[in-house]
């Protein structure tokens, strides 16, 4: 971990513009953080998805086409807490559906606090974690004959630049098998005046989530940043759709990083890039899935239209 975070950090720091990458905002504390941003009152995202699966939790079923006779496989790629999909696998439950819950993370941590609470609170479900990079996990559930739906939650699509989640959604494509489903949260385009707080909420959680990419040079590769000479700095134009996170530097200043044995210059104003996230609409997901073995089934929205479940057939 330390060799790609140290070349990651040297890459990004020594490009024009410079950034760096937003996976390296989840550690521990980064991790304590995002809760805190999914529960604050400006981020509307998780609450807007979580109304989706409160309320149409029986519509989620029939437009995966899931059959009670059928014993199936419930993928979740980046399982989180739980706090979504629980409402389904309570519902499937109830129902008498026959699946395994097959919950996918890098971080064990997070797996096995998700199991616990889904072994207390729906004992009669079969979950079976699965740590890990997504697609070895996929390749290696290829084989399974039970039909498989994904679920890829929480706008984690809208992290990655186009290139990149169009390649993502052709290579989840390649690890399915015909009629297998992929239900796909993504947060709507809208205006800037609901946007722009989710990502600069008033207690400051946003804003210490970003520095936490400063504090983690500082503390792991012997960074000299001076957190007050540097401001966290969301931008978003509605006619874009991309939220863009920046930390920008508020004076000409030198920062040594000890462990890259290397100087960074930053202009007063120079910004770094942290973050994107993309905001969609029907075109953009059309585009998304063009060149894809994926083809429209279904879009669920919640009550005021903020956020979509897209649901997707594999050909
Ligand atoms: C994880 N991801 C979908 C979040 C988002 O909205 O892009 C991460 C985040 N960044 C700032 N606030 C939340």
């Amino acid at each position: 971990m330390i060799a790609s975070f140290k070349k990651d950090i040297e890459k990004g720091l020594s490009s024009s513009p410079k950034t760096l990458p937003s996976k390296y905002f989840y550690d521990e504390i980064g991790d304590d953080l995002f809760v805190k941003i999914m529960h604050s009152e400006e981020y509307y995202l998780t609450r807007s998805e979580l109304d989706i699966f409160t309320n149409q939790t029986l519509q989620i079923i029939k437009e995966l086409q899931l059959e009670q006779s059928t014993y199936f496989e419930l993928i979740e790629l980046g399982a989180g807490d739980g706090l979504k999909t629980k409402q389904l696998l309570k519902k499937l439950n109830e129902e008498g559906y026959k699946f395994d819950y097959l919950p996918v993370d890098i971080s064990q941590n997070a797996l096995s606090n998700l199991k616990k609470s889904v072994n207390k609170e729906l004992p009669n479900v079969s979950i079976k974690t699965q740590q890990g990079d997504y697609f070895k996990v996929l390749e290696s559930l290829k084989n399974s004959k039970k039909p498989k739906a994904v679920l890829f939650l929480g706008s984690n699509i809208g992290n990655m630049r186009d290139n990149i989640a169009t390649q993502f959604i052709h290579n989840l494509g390649r690890n399915l098998n015909a009629n297998d489903k992929l239900l796909l949260g993504v947060d709507l385009i809208k205006s800037a005046e609901i946007i722009k707080p989710a990502y600069n909420d008033s207690q400051g959680y946003t804003r210490d989530f970003n520095m936490n990419l400063l504090f983690r040079i500082n503390k792991e590769l012997g960074g000299n940043f001076d957190l007050e000479q540097f401001k966290h700095e969301p931008e978003y134009e509605e006619s874009e759709g991309i939220a863009k996170s920046f930390i920008v530097s508020q004076t000409d200043q030198d920062v040594h990083i000890k462990k890259l044995d290397m100087t960074f210059h930053f202009a007063k104003g120079e910004k770094i890039s942290t973050e994107i996230s993309r905001k969609y609409n029907d075109e953009i997901i059309q585009d998304l899935i063009k060149e894809s073995s994926f083809s429209l089934v279904s879009k669920l929205t919640d009550s005021k239209d903020y956020f979509a479940n897209y649901i997707l057939n594999r050909n």
